[in-house]
């Protein structure tokens, strides 16, 4: 199928070196999927200590780095967030890959910009206050919400923290774009996947590969998805099945299955 081979993957906020980063589905998943181009989008560790890297870990490391020979004709980019700060030397000369503070590409003829999100996190919010971005969010959550009895719960376990944070880097990088020029804008940083459009500007957040929740955003012809990876969790006859979860651009917002994606939130620091 078309959609297996898609032309961009983008994954963050691995958090390796972490207890509760999900290297090994990581790894999985990228061994499970085609692509032209992968996007690392930030906090692929979660600190300077390389002690804590376990074998797993490792092990995605050095997929990364078989994947980003120039024989696969794969390109990989990593893109530095708030955590991976100050490996990007290093990283470029172990994994083989270029480091970036952002990644712009064309694709489709639309300008994408990739920035991990961390820089909207302090963003001076000048000429959008807070508690409208909110209430925008909150209206797209509702809207969701009538179509999905389970979302009613999810909503429940959004607090107040999640929400700001969300909402913030949404719209920060939605302003960052639209002076850059870009129509389409990908974040991870906050881990929660959320899909936003503003003035003709499509903000994605890829969440996060850490505790329950594991998402991707995949970028085809047809367009733009964030999706979640689901894995066998004893069993890894079929470590290709994925599930879609919903992700229909005109809706705008990515339902969690189920999970307490505030709780992936709340684990580990952005
Ligand atoms: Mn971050």
């Amino acid at each position: 199928m078309a959609a297996d081979f898609q032309d961009t993957v983008i994954i963050s906020d691995l958090h390796l070196g972490s207890e509760v980063s999900r290297a090994g589905e990581a790894l999985q998943f990228l061994q499970s999927i085609q692509f032209k181009r992968l996007i690392l989008l930030g906090d692929i560790f979660s600190d300077l200590n390389f002690r804590r890297l376990t074998k797993e870990h490792w092990k995605f490391l050095s997929y990364i780095r078989k994947l980003s020979n120039p024989r696969h004709g794969v390109e990989v980019v990593w893109v530095e967030g708030n955590h991976d700060h100050g490996l990007a030397q290093l990283m470029s000369h172990l994994v083989g890959v270029p480091v970036y503070q952002q990644y712009v590409w064309e694709h489709a003829g639309k300008r994408h910009l990739a920035i991990h999100g961390h820089q909207f996190d302090r963003f001076a919010i000048n000429n959008f206050v807070l508690s409208e971005i909110g209430q925008l969010l909150y209206l797209y959550l509702q809207k969701f919400d009538l179509k999905n009895k389970r979302f009613a719960r999810y909503l429940d376990r959004l607090n107040t923290r999640w929400l700001r944070l969300s909402a913030k880097v949404a719209d920060g990088a939605l302003s960052y774009a639209k002076q850059g020029k870009a129509e389409r804008i990908f974040c991870g940083h906050t881990h929660v996947p959320l899909h936003l459009e503003r003035d003709g500007v499509d903000y994605y957040n890829s969440g996060a590969w850490v505790d329950a929740q594991c998402t991707y955003i995949a970028i085809n012809q047809e367009g733009v998805a964030i999706h979640e990876y689901v894995f066998e969790s004893t069993d890894d006859r079929d470590p290709g099945q994925e599930r879609i979860e919903t992700i229909a651009e005109s809706v705008g917002v990515l339902v969690p299955a189920g999970l307490p994606a505030d709780a992936a939130y709340q684990s580990i620091r952005c």
